[in-house]
């Protein structure tokens, strides 16, 4: 071979590009920093490479885990957080958290590896055969296939931007085994990617629709603003305080909506919850459905006085889903609260005092009541006697990130610890799920660098415990509090047949401190409420990962925490 033509054969080998580095490109051009996946055929080199080019590529031991990290990456950034898996088991595995992304209106992007699309459609059994995009479309807000590696680059972005844009959500991306080895000419390859521009648009409200919704408000004998877990996400912190402060109307905030504005701020309400939802007379709900968290806005909850409802949501299918919504606002959050300010004015009427008075003395009465529970140091402990230190230790350190699940332990969780700063509470979300725990805690600590304190049920750690070696492999500041009363809701169910254990109860006495041991993390097994304030202490100042077993006292806790009234019952009154 003459030296002219090698030549030419090496330019035109450099010339080349292929689908794994397409995607990668695509995904850095767009600003992807972190994927959370568990790797395999057909991804695996893809994840070696995409985390040689600097994305950091996070390995789980199960991808719900990946999954619930990703899906916590995106409400914490408000950018889509990346879950890659391999087929059909993998998927599917992944496919709980992306239905929890979209159902929690939270962006995230499920990466699947798929098989051979001539074999799979013909369903003449390739190795983890699937119809994956089929089964992924119900549960997400778009699901795309890319077969071209000239197309990915506009997949990738379509992608993005349907996370993002309008309500955010789930989004399903499959990439079939053979896309990643596909090659085309690196230039024609450059040229088609694309840069989502302006990923999630502004919204703005219709004028007639702000003035509408401060007109009931302003007629409002009793109002009150309810703050959910989209208006967290909004990031409007400042106009969202303002707009509370300059009304002057009490503010009652959803779970995941907790610190937006601090929790012990003069006009929050959470402790008079009962109080200030069945005596309002105007409600403006600011990113928070009306689905079951708030009783479908009806019913004894809601009490018998009539109701206006003020419904600023990004979603225009969202207003009336369960009662009328007297003042609609559609729009983003952002600039529906601009301008709800800019139209207030300079002498709009603050609430009457009989209903501040009504709500304050109300509040503080409740949380009185509350205060010596909090105190005790029983022996086993209760969860007031645990939940009463790890109040303090949140109060003290108020940019932690808490994540919280499980019954009883959910429930009373966050009912009593105060949050201060937005974004930091984080928990099982819209279903009310188990098994957020690790992977929230890996999402949240890398994505915001902060530490992380999870309480967890003994049950409610199950779901996920295996990610605690993740915790430790990443050397990650997360401490885990699992409050131990040795099942579910109770330790104490009988089986009446006398034979296996009942279907609550987990092995007595458990030892859950000792499985972080087995990585190189700090176990400890705290039995008073010293205990557990000084081993969490310690965990928070030092960022080892460590998990503490909070021996509780397994009679603590009641059936389904806080919910219970949900357990179906037969029409069959018994004996
Ligand atoms: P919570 O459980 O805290 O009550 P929900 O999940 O029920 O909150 O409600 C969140 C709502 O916020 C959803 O209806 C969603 O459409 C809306 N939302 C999310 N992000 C935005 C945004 N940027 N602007 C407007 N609405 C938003
Ligand atoms: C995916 C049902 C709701 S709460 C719970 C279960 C199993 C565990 C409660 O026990 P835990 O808390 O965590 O020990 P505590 O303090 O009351 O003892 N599967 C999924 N999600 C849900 N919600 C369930 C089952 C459930
Ligand atoms: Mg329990």
């Amino acid at each position: 071979m003459s030296a002219e033509l090698k030549n030419t054969d090496a330019s035109a080998e450099r010339e080349m590009t292929d689908g794994f580095h397409l995607i990668i490109d695509a995904l850095k051009m767009n600003g992807v920093e972190t994927i959370y996946g568990v790797p395999g055929i057909p991804i695996t080199d893809f994840g070696r490479m995409a985390q040689a080019e600097g994305i950091r590529v996070l390995s789980f031991r199960h991808e719900q885990n990946a999954g619930y990290a990703a899906s916590i990456a995106g409400y914490l950034t408000k950018k889509p957080g990346i879950c890659l898996t391999v087929s059909a088991p993998g998927f599917l595995n992944g496919l709980t958290a992306l239905a929890h992304a979209t159902t929690n209106c939270f962006p995230m992007i499920l990466i699947s590896g798929s098989s051979e699309r001539e074999v799979v459609d013909l369903q003449q059994g390739d190795y983890e055969e699937m119809d994956q995009l089929a089964i992924a479309k119900p549960l997400c807000k778009a699901a795309y296939r890319v077969l071209h590696a000239a197309d990915i680059g506009i997949g990738i972005a379509r992608a993005i931007r349907a996370a993002v844009s309008g309500r955010p959500g789930g989004v399903y991306l499959d990439l079939p085994a053979k896309l990643f080895g596909q090659v085309m000419d690196a230039e024609a390859g450059r040229k088609s990617l694309v840069k989502v521009i302006d990923a999630a648009p502004a919204q703005i409200p219709s004028p007639n629709s702000i003035k509408r919704a401060l007109e009931v408000l302003r007629n409002a004998k009793k109002p009150l603003i309810i703050l959910g877990k989209g208006a967290s996400y909004a990031q409007a912190d400042d106009d969202i305080k303002a707009l509370v402060e300059k009304t002057g109307v009490p503010f009652l905030p959803m779970s995941m909506g907790k610190g937006l504005l601090p929790d012990t701020h003069p006009q929050c309400a959470g402790a008079a919850r009962s109080t200030v939802l069945a005596q309002a007379d105007v409600v403006m709900l600011i990113g928070a459905r009306l689905n079951w968290l708030l009783s479908h806005g009806k019913g004894k909850t809601w009490g018998t006085d009539p109701k206006k409802f003020i419904h600023i949501d990004i979603e225009p299918k969202e207003m009336d889903s369960n009662v009328e919504i007297a003042a609609p606002v559609v729009g983003d959050i952002g600039s529906c609260v601009a301008a709800l300010l800019a139209g207030l004015g300079k002498d709009f009427p603050q609430p009457p005092a009989e209903w501040i008075t009504t709500v304050t003395s109300k509040r503080d009465e409740n949380v009185a009541k509350m205060a010596p529970r909090l105190m005790n140091n029983n022996n086993p402990m209760d969860y007031h006697g645990a939940l009463g230190v790890l109040r303090t230790i949140v109060k003290e350190r108020p940019d932690a990130i808490l994540v919280n699940e499980g019954a009883n332990a959910l429930d009373l969780t966050r009912g009593i610890i105060d949050m201060y700063q937005p974004r930091k509470r984080i928990d099982v979300g819209t279903w009310g799920v188990m098994g957020i725990g690790m992977g929230y805690a890996v999402g949240a600590a890398i994505e915001t660098g902060k530490p992380v304190l999870c309480i967890e049920g003994d049950s409610a750690f199950g779901f996920s415990g295996m990610e605690i070696e993740t915790i430790c492999r990443y050397r990650l500041p997360v401490c885990v509090v699992i409050f131990n009363n040795d099942g579910i809701y109770r330790g104490t169910d009988v089986n009446k047949a006398g034979t296996d254990p009942a279907t609550t109860v987990f092995v007595k006495g458990a030892r859950y401190d000792k499985m972080i041991e087995a990585f190189g993390g700090v176990g400890v097994n705290a039995t008073t409420p010293d205990e557990l304030k000084r081993a969490v202490n310690a965990a928070m100042d030092s960022g080892k990962p460590t998990l503490i077993n909070a021996v509780l006292d397994p009679a603590a806790g009641s059936e389904s925490g806080r919910i219970g009234n949900l357990n179906p019952q037969s029409a069959l009154k018994k004996k």
